[in-house]
């Protein structure tokens, strides 16, 4: 969309873009090591809008932005087919347009387990920890199965490659290939996870085995609290999941970092029509994912009454004094807490419109109230880290 067709609010929102924080994952493996499956598995999006949603970036590498291209707090950048170590150094060099904003890193490793030709691949972990030290990395063994010597689909259970020390349940033949896979990233900040995600026509339980184990290993190498952003609290989890609200609530994530991050410009630049603009443009964003008719009204009856708006005029009438008391930051994680409540009521309130439910103020004024204890903490760390300039 060129700028002239946007509203000012979503210009607004358009230039304050480059201060949100954004995590990166480099992806390396060989072609099929299951790169691919990792995305999907994480995001939870199919295989094939993920394919789609690949988009060229340099001469070697294609990135994925998640969860839209423009409401973006996390990005996947494929590196398919490197050939050889030259590629390599320029790889890094080449990706600094995708690294312009604030933002985490992280290499992930891909790797069938049962695979030992892995030179290419070991060569770009090595270069790196020449190049950005700082940078985490996780190795992910794939395709597990293929090391049973059994015929049926069955899985380990219970997961047994949790540590580098592993079971007798575990084939010895398989975890010598784990262990030497292993062995070649001896350095610190490198963590590993064991994964099998097959297709459901393949008959195993469960058909993402390992996810656990990866999201662990995700969690200590970058502590951003991705798996909240991406599926939510379990609380929160449980009371709305279904295939909307996993398509939501990470939109509705990114909306309350970039209202916070608005907020929380230090006075007198705070960007007060941007946090008092977000509102109706997640709402319209939500309003499609729950295939409902836009209606900016209907916005300010359920921003009414969960007294989300006497919170944000309440705000921007007090700001200047506010921001004196407890600093941007924590003003900034005010209004992306309230900014998250409201996201989430609303995906309550067109959740039952859909169903044909009249949706209940009581049960949206708790929900809102709700999360906005719970998620203040975090969502504040966020904005820290928008301000606090690269991490790795
Ligand atoms: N059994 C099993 N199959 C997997 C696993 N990971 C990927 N696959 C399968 O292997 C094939 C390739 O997986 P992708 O995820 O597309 O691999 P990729 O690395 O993205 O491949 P390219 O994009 O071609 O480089 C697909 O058929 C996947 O279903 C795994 O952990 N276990
Ligand atoms: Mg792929």
């Amino acid at each position: 969309m060129s700028d002239s067709e946007l509203n000012p609010y979503e210009r607004r929102l358009r230039e304050l873009r480059s201060r949100l924080p954004i995590l990166t994952f480099y992806l390396a493996g060989k072609t099929q090591s299951g790169k691919t499956s990792i995305v999907h598995a994480l995001t939870g999006r199919s295989r094939e809008e993920i394919g789609q949603g690949f988009r060229p970036c340099t001469k070697s590498t294609r990135i994925y932005r998640f969860p839209t291209d423009e409401e973006c707090f996390l990005q996947f950048v494929d590196m398919p087919g490197l050939g050889d170590a030259a590629q390599v150094g320029e790889l890094f060099a080449n990706s600094e347009p995708v690294l312009s904003n604030v933002h985490y890193t992280c290499l992930m490793v891909v790797m069938k387990a049962l695979d030992t030709g892995q030179d290419t691949v070991r060569c770009i972990v090595s270069r790196l920890r020449e190049t950005r030290p700082g940078v985490p990395v996780v190795v992910v063994q794939t395709c597990l199965h293929e090391g049973y010597p059994w015929r049926e689909p069955r899985h380990i259970q219970p997961y047994p490659f949790a540590g580098n020390a592993f079971p007798a349940t575990v084939p010895a033949d398989l975890a010598r290939a784990l262990r030497f896979q292993r062995s070649w990233f001896p350095e610190p900040r490198t963590w590993f996870a064991a994964v099998d995600f097959t297709l459901p026509e393949d008959g195993f339980q469960p058909v993402l085995y390992g996810l656990e184990a990866l999201w662990d290993a995700i969690e200590q190498a970058v502590p951003w609290g991705l798996r909240e952003a991406i599926v939510g609290t379990p609380d929160v989890y449980r009371e709305l999941a279904d295939a909307s609200f996993r398509q939501a609530h990470p939109i509705v994530v990114w909306y309350a970092i970039a209202a916070g991050t608005a907020a929380a410009i230090p006075f007198p630049l705070a960007d007060l029509p941007t946090v008092l603009g977000i509102p109706a443009l997640m709402a319209r964003s939500l309003a499609k994912i729950y295939h409902q008719p836009w209606d900016s009204n209907r916005l300010w009856e359920i921003t009414a009454a969960l007294g989300f708006r006497f919170t944000i005029r309440y705000l921007s009438r007090q700001l200047t004094r506010l921001i004196p008391l407890v600093g941007p930051v924590a003003s900034g994680g005010f209004i992306a807490a309230s900014t998250y409540a409201l996201g989430i009521a609303m995906c309550r309130y067109y959740g039952d419109l859909r169903r044909g439910v009249l949706p209940d103020a009581k049960v949206l004024r708790r929900l809102y109230h709700e999360e906005l204890r719970q998620s203040r903490e975090w969502l504040t760390r966020r904005i820290q880290e928008g301000f606090s300039g690269e991490k790795s």
